[in-house]
């Protein structure tokens, strides 16, 4: 297994130490946003984390092998090419590791590869779901399978209502994984602070989330956890506003017939395009604070046995 795997030492000598470590993933950034910008937020991510006292490990393939803590120059290479490095979902570990190809791990791979280094805590943007539709197109996004076996708490803003919200929260509860709200009792839409679910439990600190997690831990409970935390109120999107464009995004999508790995993708650049820039500040933000959010709980992680 460590014949494909490079940890890069600032971090491995984070997680030898038991000093707190936070993954983000690669998606977002060559696939989310495009160059320069997915560069300069990936960075001010990483700040965020080293700022709040942790290390941050930002997780992609290059060349056929997983890394766990890019290089400026790794960061650079991974932004600068974009769209063109291929979306790497669990399945396409295998291919992607023995032709030594790049890849941009999705909250999927990112938790896998995260596990394998022995990385806890993970800071994202929203997590994939049960897509609308999901009855006839079958479209359940690898992340939730994920989520199920893979022991990695995962901070994101909630889902964006591309998705069927509903079933995804049925999903993850099917799954045995918790759901934890911070500091709130709602679960929330990305853009906004509620999508009219609840969540199942409010954590209304980074220390009573880390204890649940150690709780897990020892009871050996497999799976990850979804730690909701929403959009800052400043930050947060019109809720009309929003849904209008995601409907819109949606059904573009629906009638030029994008199925598969490429639907995700394309709805969200179908809304970065209608909002004109403005979703893409408050995803940045959000990403963010979830960094933030994300060190408070490895930190607390690190005090307890
Ligand atoms: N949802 C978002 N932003 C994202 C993604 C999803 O709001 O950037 C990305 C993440 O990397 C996520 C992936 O893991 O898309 C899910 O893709 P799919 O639905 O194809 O499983
Ligand atoms: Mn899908």
């Amino acid at each position: 297994m460590l014949n494909y795997l490079d940890i890069c030492p600032e971090v491995k000598d984070a997680i030898d130490n038991d000093r707190p470590v936070v993954a983000l993933e690669s998606t977002i950034i060559s696939h989310g946003m495009s160059y320069p910008e997915n560069v300069e937020s990936a960075k001010r991510c990483e700040e965020e984390i080293r700022q709040a006292g942790g290390t941050p490990a930002t997780i992609a393939i290059i060349g056929g092998r997983m890394k766990v803590g890019l290089t400026d120059e790794e960061l650079n290479y991974f932004g600068k090419t974009g769209l063109s490095i291929l979306k790497a979902s669990r399945r396409d570990i295998p291919m992607i590791l023995a032709k030594k190809l790049d890849g941009a791990t999705t909250v999927a791979t990112t938790m896998m590869i995260a596990e394998l280094a022995g990385i806890k805590v993970f800071a994202t943007g929203g997590i994939g779901g049960v897509h609308r539709n999901a009855q006839t197109t079958f479209d359940i996004s690898a992340d939730l399978m994920e989520l199920a076996q893979t022991n990695v708490a995962v901070v994101c803003a909630g889902a964006k209502s591309i998705l069927d919200i509903g079933l995804t929260l049925e999903y993850l509860e099917t799954h045995g994984v918790p759901v934890i709200g911070y500091q709130t009792d709602d679960f929330p839409a990305f853009y906004t602070r509620t999508s009219g679910f609840s969540v199942d439990y409010n954590g209304e600190s980074a220390k009573v989330i880390a204890e649940a997690i150690k709780v897990k831990e020892h009871l050996k409970l497999v799976g990850g956890m979804v730690i909701a935390n929403p959009i800052p109120e400043e930050y947060a999107l019109e809720e009309s506003y929003i849904n209008k464009v995601i409907d819109e995004a949606v059904a573009d999508a629906e009638a030029k017939g994008i199925r598969g790995k490429e639907i995700t993708p394309f709805i969200l650049s179908a809304i970065l395009d209608i909002t004109e820039g403005k979703s893409l500040y408050a995803n940045k933000q959000l990403v963010y604070n979830n960094a933030r959010v994300a060190t408070m709980i490895a930190k607390e992680l690190c005090h307890m046995s």
